[in-house]
């Protein structure tokens, strides 16, 4: 691998001179963060240099450029991730220590920036880091939110949610382009006008704001390609600072039209509650689609000139989930409007350009727009939905048994509401699940009446993880030893972590691997002490679960197991439990009651149990605070169970079970998402599997049959018990009782069946742990876990993309 420093001397001067010119300091008077922010800045600029050697290679081959959309991208930070991927942590690492710094100590300095909140946003961050890695001319697009989601803090056990101000010390990836800026227009009206005998249409009066790019480069292992990341930020148009206002001494006022411009990215998803918060999102959406395509557009205009019916030879446009759904009526609009291409021959070239990812089977969770709020906000490309929705009607094919059903349930404009799943189907050339069931359940449910239609646009694409981020930079200690043993060819090659195989039954690299988890649990021990003074017990099995919460990932389930080990621990001295500290954390939206009164009732349960002499040696709960890519760093490494146990049927993928299967985790789940497709790799024998399929949960649910009053009286003495704990004060001294929840299980008849999973759930573990107390048959099952993970690089996951969706 060539390195960006020819030596270590070079780069010690180098750095030396970057701290002088950012601080007007030397680097003995620097600070910390200083140091920190130039080590950053000299990177990231060596990185856009070799980003226009990329972009003038692809421009002179003319290789096909693929443009990810998606409203999140949680990058995780940045510095040491890329000091890997040009081969130059080592130089770096030895360099710093010359001059008294360490490498580490400045990599904790790096924000880590709020651009997501959970598995699709850092899907979308992995597929980044691969495109790159595969020398794919791959670029994201999103947006730039000034605070992202929200800081998370506990207090009396409760989610506490905190701006996060991510930027407030400048971020150093960053270069802000105000040359590519684009200006968005909102609401006016559409104005029709007559040109050489056709009919063209135009908005006027519109309320514009600009939309600045910033670029941040995304660095592909072995350094030879260098993408970019474009991120967009809202600003007023032209300043309307009131001087009249000023003077009055009214100076919000005064901003006003300021403020109202930079509300568009100030936060990453709004509370949809109210009509305010709706708004702003529809927004969010057709702000980063049409700066998006804007620049597309421009460099395609500048290579390809105006041959567009060459667009989708040069282009493709992928689109994440429905948030970017818009691309396709944006993209009609343009070529219509501007380039004035007819309809068939524009929408032709949109259709093969475009493919779209779905993340959810949730119905609930497609997302909708009123007809009435998106028609005044944007009323041409409204237009623009109608015709597409008016052709789709026109063209069905009446003939076909059935077709009424099949035309409302596939129909764009319903029930006053814009369907953004059905749109992003019918501009796509391609659908694609994220994991074999999810795939399947499309197929067959959610999306039945497209893949009856068009059964060949539907494809399935299982997620996958950066090992370089998730294995390499996180378990520098596994990596190590890994590459002893087989070199370090896995770093580029995953599937060479099959070679690991060999090495199963090796009892000196079985140990080996276990100090390292061992020294792993300590590093995560100590950075609780450190950060939230919690302190957790390294010779315990770490059980973690880590991951947005969801009714339907039913972090309940696993706090109910919880309580049901501590009751008959109580009850029973003599009752063996292998001791265990349990893990949680993640956050929940900050409308969604349940989630959040689900993580209160983890703390109180802690809270109790912690401090309870009679079990706190063999169990104790800890939740980790403000759940982010750069403490989950530090947690998978540590893990030792993974807890994957969704309601068979609902979790389209997960992808935290990928990073705690590669850094040695033993699963216990459910046969959902990609669970099924570990189980697969792995052998039954290396993970633990329990509960319902997804074709028995779908049948319970066809038969009407479960009653939670039912499970209830049925197991009295343990699961009944730890529903009536919910309400009779043994878990309420932290912030109050738990009826919500016991409602949500006993009233509203338990809809992720928690009750029904409870007892095979609670079997698996006492089953699981037990044969924790020999360590060679653990360690053995843990390493054939990572030897068997390869499959799910985000690298295999990119080149079925590029092969299969771009033909890139
Ligand atoms: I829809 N996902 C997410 O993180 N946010 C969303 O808004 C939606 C889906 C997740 C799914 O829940 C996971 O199962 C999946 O692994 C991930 O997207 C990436 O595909």
């Amino acid at each position: 691998m060539e390195s960006i420093f020819n030596s270590k001397q070079e780069f010690i001067e180098c750095y030396r001179s970057q701290i002088m010119a950012i601080t007007g300091k030397d680097f003995e008077h620097a600070s910390d963060f200083d140091r920190f922010n130039a080590l950053a800045r000299l990177i990231a600029s060596r990185a856009r240099t070799v980003q226009t050697a990329t972009d003038n290679r692809v421009a002179k081959s003319g290789k096909k450029r693929v443009y990810y959309f998606s409203i999140e991208f949680l990058i995780g930070r940045l510095l040491d991730n890329y000091l890997l991927n040009f081969g130059a942590r080592d130089l770096v690492c030895q360099g710093l220590r010359d001059l008294g710094a360490d490498l580490d100590d400045l990599c904790d300095l790096e924000p880590d920036p709020a651009l997501g909140n959970g598995g699709l946003g850092r899907l979308a961050a992995c597929l980044l880091d691969s495109m790159a890695h595969e020398g794919i001319a791959g670029y994201g697009n999103g947006m730039r939110y000034r605070y992202g989601l929200f800081k998370q803090e506990i207090l009396d056990g409760r989610q506490v949610e905190t701006t996060d101000e991510w930027l407030a010390s400048g971020y150093p990836w960053e270069v802000r382009r105000q040359d590519k800026a684009v200006t968005i227009g909102f609401g006016g009206r559409v104005v029709g006008y007559e040109d050489g005998g056709r009919m063209y249409y135009r908005t006027e009066d519109t309320q514009d704001v600009l939309a600045v790019p910033y670029d941040i480069p995304v660095v592909g292992y072995g350094g030879k390609t260098v993408n970019k990341l474009r991120v967009w930020s809202t600003e007023p148009l032209e300043e309307h600072f009131d001087l009249d206002a000023f003077n009055r001494g009214s100076y919000a006022e005064a901003d006003a039209h300021r403020a109202d411009a930079e509300a568009i990215s100030a936060i990453l998803y709004p509370n949809d509650a109210g009509e305010h918060g709706r708004l702003l999102r529809l927004k969010q959406e057709y702000l980063f689609v049409a700066a998006g395509i804007s620049t597309i557009l421009d460099t395609f205009r500048l290579e390809h000139g105006r041959a567009w019916s060459e667009l989708p030879d040069f282009v493709a446009i992928h689109t994440n989930d429905t948030h970017p759904a818009m691309c396709g009526p944006e993209l009609m609009r343009i070529l219509i409007d501007e380039e004035r291409l007819g309809w068939d021959e524009a929408w032709s070239i949109v259709t093969k350009t475009l493919s779209y990812t779905n993340h959810t089977i949730l119905p609930e969770a497609l997302e909708t727009w009123s007809i009435g709020t998106f028609s005044k906000l944007l009323p041409r490309l409204y237009q623009i939905i109608e015709e597409i929705a008016r052709r789709w009607q026109d063209d069905f094919d009446k003939s076909r048994t059935g077709w009424q059903d099949l035309l409302r349930n596939t129909a764009i404009l319903w029930d006053g509401q814009v369907r953004m799943a059905n749109l992003s189907v019918i501009c796509s050339h391609s659908v694609n699940g994220v994991a074999k069931i999810h795939t399947d359940i499309l197929e067959h449910t959610v999306l039945k009446d497209f893949y009856a239609l068009m059964p060949d646009k539907f494809n399935n694409k299982t997620n996958g993880i950066s090992h370089r981020r998730f294995l390499a930079e996180s378990n520098p200690g596994y990596a190590r030893l890994i590459t002893e043993v087989i070199g370090d060819a896995w770093l580029d090659d995953a599937s060479q972590l099959a070679r690991l195989t060999e090495f199963e039954s090796d009892p000196s690299f079985l140990e080996r691997a276990a100090r390292v988890k061992r020294e792993n649990k300590a590093r995560l021990a100590r950075y609780m002490a450190a950060e939230h003074a919690i302190s957790i017990d390294p010779n315990t099995i770490f059980d973690v679960q880590v991951k947005r919460f969801h009714s339907y990932k039913r972090q309940l389930l696993n706090i109910f197991k919880i309580m049901d080990i501590y009751n008959r621990r109580i009850s029973d001295p003599n009752f063996a439990v292998a001791p265990t500290t349990f893990i949680f954390s993640g956050k929940a939206a900050s409308s969604y009651a349940f989630a959040k009164e689900t993580i209160r009732l983890i703390n109180s349960v802690a809270d109790v149990i912690n401090a309870d002499a009679r079990v706190n040696e063999i169990m104790r709960v800890c939740f980790i605070p403000d759940f982010r890519v750069s403490n989950a760093q530090l947690i998978y490494p540590a893990a030792e169970i993974s807890e994957q146990i969704s309601t068979a049927g609902m979790e389209a993928s997960g992808t935290s079970n990928m990073k705690l299967m590669m850094n040695g985790a033993i699963t216990l789940g459910t046969l959902d998402g990609a669970n099924i497709e570990i189980v697969n790799l792995a052998g039954a024998d290396s993970e633990m599997i329990f509960g319902l399929t997804a074709e028995e949960v779908e049948e319970l649910r066809e038969k009407g049959t479960y009653f939670a009053w039912d499970m209830y009286n049925a197991d009295r003495a343990r699961l009944g018990r730890v529903i009536d704990e919910l309400t009779d004060d043994t878990f309420s001294a932290l912030s109050g009782n738990f009826e919500s929840i016991r409602n949500e299980v006993m009233q509203s008849n338990d809809a992720n069946l928690v009750m029904k999973d409870f007892g095979s759930y609670v079997d698996a573990w006492e089953r699981l742990t037990a044969t924790y107390a020999d360590p060679m048959s653990w360690n053995r099952r843990s390493v054939h876990n990572t030897a068997t993970s390869g499959w799910f690089s985000s690298d295999r996951t990119i080149r079925e993309y590029r092969d299969e969706i771009w033909h890139a």
